[in-house]
């Protein structure tokens, strides 16, 4: 897990699936929490009515690693939203570019020493 943005008021699903055993989730101004076994790919859905920053953790003491299972929820504003997802996809397609890059540079190098 890592940082979730959401917008408010709009329903959002969640598939979430592990490769640990019965991880749950929980967050303290939520009513709930989701819950499911191993390889189980179980949907949630919700809908932010005020924008925040809260935690997301494992609700349940699942092992080792439980201690890094958290994450972090930031309900922004619709405007905030579709700011945060342009410079993400900003920033994906210049690395998707850097990545291209890297690999003809490769390819060149490559080709030139098998020759
Ligand atoms: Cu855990």
């Amino acid at each position: 897990m890592n940082n979730l943005h959401v917008p408010t008021n709009r329903p959002v699903i969640i598939d979430v699936s592990s490769k640990g055993r019965h991880p749950q989730l929980q967050h303290p101004g939520a009513a709930g929490e989701a819950g499911h076994h191993s390889g189980q790919l179980v949907s949630i859905w919700f809908e932010a009515t005020q924008t925040g920053h809260f935690e997301l953790a494992c609700a349940q003491l699942c092992g080792l690693g439980h201690y890094r299972m958290r994450g972090d929820v930031l309900i922004d504003t619709p405007e905030e939203f579709a700011k945060w997802q342009a410079e993400t996809r900003r920033r994906r397609r210049r690395a998707r570019r850097r990545r291209a890059r890297r690999e003809e540079v490769a390819l060149m190098f490559r080709s030139e020493t098998t020759r």
